[in-house]
């Protein structure tokens, strides 16, 4: 793919780089993303049901089952040539940060070492009351296991709707963007908050800020390059840009 004289330019200058991530580049490994209206993740489902403190409570066994069928799906996926590229791109940049709103630990899995999780990991499972990680459990068929400790349900440890973000991710997210020279925002919609600031942040510290996606986002105008096409083709192009 071709790159123009300007953007290669941009993208061999970044020293402190940064990534901001959603569910566009794990697209090409096969995971749905939310919001593709015919084959996205809330296409047959409502998202307040599934992804909401609300929706649990009216329906823990829905979502709870929800949840293991997409750990489950994740079990069969690879990271893809643009997981790949970030993680090449961080052996030629080190110190390179990676911040997803994704929770499918994609970034880890390809090699990236910096990886800030926004909105949870879903293959980590916690007690609703008390909020502690429990390592094991049992799936049963008829009911949503419980905590060993207080009986509470137990519930993915992934952010929804109406939820905080993680405090401690949050402020080092922002202070990752506030400090770095280049922002890749990497398949992402940007429309869910708090998250989508982030970008901004970078823009208002004077980063250069190049957006990856197929589909113009309410951030594209905004960006300093908006690159139109898959991840799994743009990165690796990125990266070879800057490897020669
Ligand atoms: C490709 C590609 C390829 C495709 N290559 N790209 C107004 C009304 C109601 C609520 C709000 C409101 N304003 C703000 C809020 C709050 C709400 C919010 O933002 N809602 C908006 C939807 C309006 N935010 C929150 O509630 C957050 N908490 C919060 O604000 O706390 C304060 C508060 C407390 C109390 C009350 C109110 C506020 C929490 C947000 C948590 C989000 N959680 C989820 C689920 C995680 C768990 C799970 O996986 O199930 O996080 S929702 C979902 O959206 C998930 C994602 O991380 C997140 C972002 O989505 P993402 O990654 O951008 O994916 P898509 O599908 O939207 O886009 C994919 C993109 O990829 C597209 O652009 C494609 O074109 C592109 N693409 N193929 C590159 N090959």
């Amino acid at each position: 793919m071709e790159l123009g004289r300007e953007l290669r330019a941009a993208l061999r200058g970044g020293r402190q780089v940064a990534v901001f991530s959603g569910a566009g580049i794990s697209a090409e490994s096969g995971v749905p993303t939310f919001r593709d209206a015919q084959k996205g993740l809330w296409a047959r489902f409502d998202p307040m049901e599934l992804a909401s403190p609300e929706g649990f409570e009216r329906n823990p066994k829905r979502v709870w089952d929800w949840y293991a069928m997409r750990r489950q799906q994740l079990q069969q996926v690879q990271p893809n040539p643009g997981h790949y590229a970030l993680a090449r791109w961080e052996r030629l940049r080190p110190g390179l940060k990676v911040v997803t709103q994704n929770v499918d630990g994609l970034h880890q899995r390809a090699g990236n070492s910096d990886v800030i999780e926004l909105h949870g990991n879903i293959s980590r499972v916690r007690c609703s009351l008390e909020n502690v990680i429990v390592e094991q459990w049992e799936e049963r068929p008829d009911e949503v296991p419980r905590c060993g400790q207080c009986a509470a349900y137990l519930r993915p440890d992934v952010v929804w709707f109406g939820e905080l973000l993680p405090p401690e991710a949050y402020a080092r997210a922002q202070e990752v963007m506030a400090t770095a020279d280049l922002v890749l925002v990497v398949g992402t919609s940007a429309l869910v908050q708090p998250a989508a600031q982030l970008p901004y942040i970078a823009l208002r510290a004077g980063a250069v800020v190049v957006e990856v996606n197929p589909e113009e986002t309410p951030f594209s105008a905004d960006a300093t390059f908006s690159v139109r096409g898959p991840a799994g083709v743009v990165l690796p192009a990125m990266v070879e840009a800057i490897a020669d």
